[in-house]
């Protein structure tokens, strides 16, 4: 018994010694990573990548901790997460901020920029804007990739927008809402984690979404065709509070900063090879792809004008500017 006692604090010691050493050398830095996306989607595995170089660029230094399917932080609260500095570093997808600005979601307009080519001018073009107004709050942007392009899952074909109508149509952002809307369906917002549940339990018929989003999620399971109608390819993006990249030392931020460029980079290639990787396996599980019938290409032109217009008028100077910038570069 005196034994057991007298050893508790020579081993109480010995920790504390061993503490003491380490602490010679610097503590790294730990940051906590949300994303909503699940593990196995391209996003999530770019960003773990992300994490992966700037721990070998840094020695360990920096220690970046991806928590996905927004098991960390839901995906509305986690650009004021980084904001408030709750979390140091986290990924959204761009266009959820579209009601504090237009201009976040210039990525979500129906046929403004429909293919990788011009998604990526795109991207030039308003990079600048974007990233002077999230640092109006404290926030730097890093990088951001597209999703592949945008299409309609349902349970029968579409011919026209007729098919369209009524159903209940799951939604991620304000323009997929708006396009449901204005071809007659019903739009339901539904986070990625949520949507076999909503499919399962009938809450929604159809889904604006990826080829990715679908694969990822088992679209087999509960519908069994894919329009790919290729509307908008928008963007998930990576903000970094501001305050907490300039305690870094100046080789971390250089890193940090060398990493996130090769992320956007790597993460736009993924995202292409994906949209034909994702589709075979929509094939291979029976779902039906195909492109849109001259009737619904027709009406979703007409949506896509509507929905350019109403950007627009919402997105004031700083959106003119970007689609300034745009066309003169697509010329
Ligand atoms: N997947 C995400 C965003 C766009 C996409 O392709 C989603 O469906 O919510």
């Amino acid at each position: 018994m005196t034994a057991r006692f007298s050893l508790l604090p020579l081993t109480a010691a010995i920790t504390i010694g061993l503490a003491t050493l380490g602490s010679t050398a610097q503590a790294a830095t730990e940051w906590d990573m949300p994303t909503p996306y699940g593990d196995m989607t391209f996003h999530t595995i770019n960003i773990r990548e992300f994490a992966d170089e700037v721990r070998n660029a840094t020695d360990g230094e920096l220690d970046i901790t991806v928590h996905a399917n927004g098991s960390l932080i839901g995906h509305a609260e986690i650009k004021n997460a980084v904001r408030r500095g709750i979390v140091p570093i986290g990924e959204l997808i761009m266009s959820r901020l579209a009601n504090e600005n237009a201009i976040f979601e210039v990525d979500s307009v129906p046929y403004l920029a429909s293919s990788y080519a011009d998604a990526q001018t795109l991207w030039e073009a308003s990079r600048e804007v974007i990233a002077e107004e999230l640092a109006e709050q404290q926030l730097r942007l890093l990088f951001a990739v597209p999703w592949p392009p945008q299409g309609i899952y349902t349970n029968q074909a579409i011919e026209s927008g007729d098919d369209l109508k009524n159903l209940s149509m799951r939604a991620y952002n304000t323009a997929s809402e708006r396009i449901a809307q204005l071809v007659g369906a019903v739009p339901t917002q539904v986070e990625v984690p949520d949507i076999p549940t909503a499919f399962s339990t009938g809450r929604v018929d159809a889904m604006i979404t990826s080829p990715a989003t679908g694969a990822d999620t088992k679209a087999w399971d509960y519908l069994s065709h894919f329009n790919h109608a290729q509307l908008w390819l928008p963007k998930n993006m990576v903000i970094v509070s501001e305050k907490a990249f300039s305690r870094l030392d100046e080789a971390t931020r250089q890193a940090v900063l060398d990493a996130a460029a090769e992320a956007e980079t790597r993460g736009w290639e993924m995202s292409r090879q994906e949209t034909d990787e994702a589709l075979a396996v929509l094939k291979e599980n029976g779902i039906e792809v195909s492109e849109p019938t001259p009737e619904l290409a027709e009406l979703l032109q007409e949506v896509g004008e509507t929905m350019t217009e109403e950007w627009a008028g919402r997105a004031g100077d700083q959106g003119a500017a970007i689609l300034e910038a745009y066309q003169a570069a697509r010329d």
